[in-house]
């Protein structure tokens, strides 16, 4: 076997939960399953290895559905598996899920081995819980997710970095590691206002090895990618607490770190350390995120020429309405309507975070007489849903006039299933930003450029979600004549 199924079950975890390998899976622990419960039907395959390899092979592969189907089929939908070492329940409805999202807290918490939280630090957002996760996620949610905050501030900053970076396109560009630069650009401006220069370029590549760690975490404390990423990690903390010290000294600004500088004043001290963990999940958060959606939904738009269309037309619209060298508004972004048709579809097929891991904290019932037992993790599965026939028309094609672009009916879909940012108290606080983020970078790329792919490329889902060669694209500038 190519991972030991301990190797692939640390991996797996962080993967499917924070960047999309996809699956959806409940986790038991062993101690849970030996209390007798009626766990949810299911198999639990192969001593030891259990429908480990069966879901990898799905999930490697373009169309990894048939392994949630299968058993979706035979067991309802949610049903116990055994994969990457622990039997495993599995919610693949909107239902289940709802109840998980919304009794975070209560019923459920957050779960992540020790391994991420390591990397993560153990003061960020992520890994908090109660009363002071409350407390900081409606911070970042007011200086991050504040539609006034974007309109005022962010909005600029990102329409600058996107055409910044643009502006250096020329001929073959890579476009997963551009729309990775973007996004790291990004964060760091929304964060500490600091502007793309030789410390961020640096700081980014110290963060590439701490993001290589979440992926290639096998032995945490023996493998080569994981001491590289832990050693990675604390000169990033040591470049942001650098950052934290000079901050305190000089004038108060409106960024991320401004808002968590300030929680003194009502009285609650903030030590560096956490300040700086909790800007280093930050980063993490965004970024290989929003990077991917860009990605994908430009190669969705490619391969879907009435939708790229339709979207060129609406950008180009905006476009001429405005004089040479103009910055995008707030009401280009709210008059964008087909644009975020696009950007949910993508959000929809491409499942860039499948589904959440939490933790029973007590006995809870599901559908029809069965019990997770206290202390077993749960996953809820988001593209288990989104991919589901009963909820959406033809689900499995990416259809962007699915979404009501006019505030009419919706069509061929239900919208209280389609949880991209998760919900409750945990949902992203960076929803919105992402979608300004995204909006933006499709309208300075289509009425900037035109492209065709450079190479046959596709998109997997193992182990995380992505296209296989970072999407190489052949990219023209569109001359004025043309618009
Ligand atoms: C397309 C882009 C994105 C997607 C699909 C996405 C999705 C999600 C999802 C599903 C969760 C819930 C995790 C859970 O319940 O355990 C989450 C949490 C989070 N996201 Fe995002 N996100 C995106 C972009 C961003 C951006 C741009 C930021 C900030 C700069 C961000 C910051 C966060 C943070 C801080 C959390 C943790 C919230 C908490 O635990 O209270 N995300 N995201
Ligand atoms: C996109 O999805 C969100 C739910 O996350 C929904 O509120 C919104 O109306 C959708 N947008 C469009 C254009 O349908
Ligand atoms: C929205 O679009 C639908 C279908 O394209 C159309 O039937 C409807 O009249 C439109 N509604 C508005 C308010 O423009
Ligand atoms: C199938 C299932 O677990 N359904 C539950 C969904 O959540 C609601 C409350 O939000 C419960 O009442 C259902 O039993």
């Amino acid at each position: 076997m190519e991972y030991t199924a301990d190797s692939i079950f640390s991996q797996f975890l962080w993967l499917i939960l924070f960047l999309s390998a996809s699956a959806a899976v409940v986790v038991a622990r062993a101690a849970a399953s030996r209390r007798r419960r009626r766990l949810p039907p299911g198999s639990l395959g192969l001593p030891l290895i259990g429908e480990t390899l069966q879901l990898i092979s799905a999930y490697r592969t373009e169309n990894p559905e048939p392994f949630i189907d299968e058993r979706v089929a035979k067991c309802g939908a949610v049903f116990t598996t055994h994969v990457f070492g622990e039997a495993t329940v599995f919610s693949a409805d909107p239902e289940t899920n709802r109840t998980v999202l919304q009794n975070e807290g209560r019923l459920f918490e957050s779960s992540y081995p020790g391994s991420i939280s390591n990397l993560l630090g153990r003061h960020s957002l992520l890994l908090m819980r109660g009363g002071h996760h409350k407390r900081m996620h409606s911070l970042t949610a007011a200086t991050f997710a504040n539609a006034a905050v974007i309109r005022d501030h962010l909005l600029l900053d990102v329409d600058r970095l996107v055409r910044l970076n643009m502006d250096a396109w020329t001929g073959r560009v890579t476009l997963m590691d551009q729309a990775k630069k973007i996004t790291f650009e990004l964060t760091v401006k929304q964060l500490m206002s600091i502007d793309p220069c030789e410390w961020s370029e640096d700081l980014m590549k110290e963060y590439m090895l701490v993001i290589e760690g979440f992926f290639t975490v096998p032995l945490p404390f023996l493998s080569i990618s994981y001491t590289r990423a832990i050693q990675a990690r604390r000169k990033v903390a040591e470049a942001l607490a650098t950052v934290v010290r000079e901050r305190r000294k000089g004038p108060r600004k409106y960024d991320m770190l401004g808002a968590l500088l300030d929680e003194e004043n009502s009285g609650r001290v903030l030590t560096d350390e956490e300040i700086v963990d909790f800007m280093v999940a930050l980063l993490v958060a965004g970024y290989e995120t929003t990077s991917t959606i860009m990605t994908l939904a430009v190669k969705y738009l490619t391969e879907t020429p009435l939708a790229l269309a339709q979207l060129k037309n609406e950008q180009d619209e905006i476009m001429a309405r405005k004089r040479e060298d103009y910055s995008l508004q707030w009401e280009d972004y709210k008059s964008m309507s087909f644009t975020q048709c696009v950007i949910n579809e993508t959000l929809r097929m491409a499942n860039i975070i499948s589904g959440v891991f939490r933790r029973t904290t007590t006995d809870v019932a599901v559908n029809e007489g069965y019990t997770i037992p206290k202390g077993m993790r749960v996953f809820a599965s988001f593209r288990a849903v989104h991919m589901n026939y009963r909820h959406f028309k033809d689900a499995r094609t990416f259809n962007p006039w699915r979404w009501p672009s006019n505030g009419s009916e919706i069509t061929n879909c239900a919208t209280n299933v389609f949880t991209p940012f998760g919900g409750g108290p945990r949902r992203c606080p960076g929803a919105e930003l992402a979608r300004v983020e995204l909006s933006v970078f499709l309208h300075r790329l289509v009425t900037q450029f035109s492209w065709i792919p450079a190479e046959q490329d596709k998109v997997v889902f193992f182990p995380t979600t992505r296209t296989q060669k970072r999407y190489p694209i052949i990219v023209q500038r569109r001359s004025n004549h043309e618009l």
